[in-house]
């Protein structure tokens, strides 16, 4: 057996995060690629201070941890779709900050890019952040066939639009003093966050050339834990300190928000994340132990305490 399958998932997700960390300081280095004219020194710094900030990067860890199970040839590759992945992820954090969204002034226990710059330079940050990833995938240097790349950029598209995370954004910021039914609840969730857990999940799939029924069962993977991701968040929302979470907590009830945390309770909520992880677990039963790294990530979703 390999013996780093051994080691705490959380060493396992901070060598991942390491790696990933490498692969966006390179991408976000100050020297035009071919066909940019020129990298704004401003911007650009904008663009570093909502990327480079110590977040879990436990998407990415998702995207390698799958490609890996399907034994991807080119390591560079999955590490390139990884940072593509985080890149929109934080440019989400960049836009949901902002004053015209969540106005929030911390995030990853640092100021939020529009008060360490200001709103247009958060603005063009995220703007730039979104449209790079797909420059990232698509570009002659992620070393994928040209079909994988198109498979990816589409469904990444989708994952983070208007019938993906944009559109999960804009029904929340719809819900906000109405009530929503559970299972529009539960759409807008998997929408805003389950989308682009889904899409991790099914990317490092992609990238390990996997038959489309493994994609669809990793997909399926990806659905339950990012449903579990965001009982979790509704629950520390309920529970945990702001300097735990490195954010304002208690927004959810502040904006007249109901989750399902709130409209079932704490001990529901446990309960649901048990049998959530229960059906991650199952769906990865045919990968034998080599998908353990994907269980305890699973467990981790569910469990995290930040
Ligand atoms: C602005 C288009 C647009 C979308 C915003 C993702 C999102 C949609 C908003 C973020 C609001 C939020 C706090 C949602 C809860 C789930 C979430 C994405 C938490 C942050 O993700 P983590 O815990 O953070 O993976 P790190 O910092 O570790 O990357």
């Amino acid at each position: 057996m390999d013996e780093t399958m051994t080691l705490p998932f959380e060493v396992k997700l901070a060598a991942g995060a390491d790696m990933v960390e490498g692969e966006l300081r390179r991408l976000l280095d100050t020297r035009p690629l071919e066909g940019e004219l020129y990298r704004p020194d401003r911007l650009l710094k904008a663009m570093r201070h909502g990327v480079l900030n110590g977040g879990k990067r436990l998407r990415p860890f998702l995207v390698l941890e799958t490609a890996a199970l399907f034994e991807a040839t080119d390591d560079t590759a999955a590490l390139r779709v990884a940072a593509a992945l985080e890149c929109i992820h934080c440019y989400s954090l960049v836009h949901d900050d902002l004053p015209a969204m969540d106005d929030d002034d911390l995030r990853r226990g640092k100021p939020t890019v529009h008060r360490a710059f200001d709103e247009a330079a958060a603005i063009l940050a995220g703007d730039s952040l979104l449209t790079y990833a797909f420059d990232i995938v698509s570009a002659p240097e992620t070393a994928l066939p040209a079909e994988a790349k198109i498979t990816l950029v589409n469904r990444l598209a989708r994952a983070s639009g208007m019938g993906g995370m944009a559109g999960g954004q804009a029904l929340d910021l719809a819900a906000e003093g109405s009530s929503l039914s559970e299972d529009e609840i539960l759409r807008l969730q998997a929408m805003k966050t389950g989308a682009l857990i889904r899409f991790a999940c099914e990317a490092g799939a992609v990238v390990g050339s996997a038959q489309d029924a493994d994609i669809e069962r990793l997909g399926e993977f990806g659905a339950a834990i990012g449903l579990a991701f965001q009982l979790a968040d509704d629950l520390l929302d309920l529970t945990a300190s702001s300097e735990a979470m490195g954010k304002a907590t208690g927004k959810d009830a502040a904006a007249g928000k109901a989750t399902l945390a709130s409209l079932h309770g704490i001990d529901w909520t446990r309960q649901q994340l048990r049998g959530l992880v229960a059906q991650a677990e199952d769906i990865l039963e045919p990968f034998g132990e080599r998908a353990d790294t994907l269980k305890q990530a699973a467990r981790f979703v569910a469990e995290r305490q930040s």
